[in-house]
């Protein structure tokens, strides 16, 4: 078997090799990984064809993955061509990235549940689904005529772990069945294991933090 070009360090998401590591027996704050990762977080993503170059953070690896390998830019914008796309593409990246993937962790996965932190987020994460609705309104995708890294980010770090109905939001149920109906998310969702994106939507909240016993090792405080 020859050599892989591409080394994931991941929770799942696509690439030729994928190593998992055990958030629960906290590997990702191990010493050989921190020489990789300094931040300790997955994913981190190795180019074995430039010199085992290391990317870490989720979006700096999806624009890395597309600069590289989306020459033909199907799945993103052309900074030199299409600059106001690829600006607008950087925008939502930048609006999921800063303001839902942090969210996510009250809302879903902590331990213990803090009144005011899971209103606090609430409220927000509410906002800023509200301010995807609005945005998909009588369009298919994020930015631009067709499917980009700014669906993919808002994909797999938002919409999955927002605890919210998401039948009070159409522009975004339509979307996510747009999204999870390419072949090729399909195929990504598979790795390493099926993300069960409407169990996760779906789950009571303490199943929900059970899940994040196992999957973190958080402790479970009564
Ligand atoms: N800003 C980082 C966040 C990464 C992150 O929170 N990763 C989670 C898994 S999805 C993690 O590594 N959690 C374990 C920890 O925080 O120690 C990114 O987007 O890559």
């Amino acid at each position: 078997m020859s050599s892989p070009q591409l080394t994931l360090y991941a929770s799942p998401s696509p690439a030729d090799e994928v190593k998992r590591l055990s958030l629960k027996d906290k590997e990702q704050k191990s010493d050989w990984y921190l020489k990789l990762n300094p931040n300790g977080r997955l994913p981190t993503l190795i180019d074995h064809s430039k010199e085992d170059f290391v990317i870490w953070e989720s979006s700096a690896i999806l624009l890395y993955i597309a600069q590289h390998f989306d020459t033909e830019h199907k799945i993103s914008y052309d900074p030199i061509n299409e600059p106001k796309l690829y600006s607008e593409q950087l925008q939502w990246i930048f609006f999921t990235h800063g303001g839902i993937a942090p969210i996510a962790h009250f809302m879903r996965l902590a331990p213990e549940s803090i009144p005011y932190a899971i209103k606090r987020f609430r409220d927000e994460s509410i906002r800023l689904i509200s301010v995807l609705e609005e945005r998909l309104k009588d369009r298919e995708w994020l930015v631009g005529p067709h499917y980009s890294l700014a669906d993919i980010k808002t994909l797999l770090r938002g919409a999955k772990l927002l605890d919210v109905d998401l039948n009070d939001y159409p522009n975004i149920q339509k979307w996510l069945e747009r999204i999870l109906a390419r072949p090729k998310t399909d195929k990504g969702l598979n790795v390493p294991e099926r993300v069960n994106l409407d169990g996760m939507v779906n789950r009571p909240l303490e199943e929900f933090r059970a899940y994040g016993t196992a999957v973190f090792g958080f402790k479970k405080v009564e």
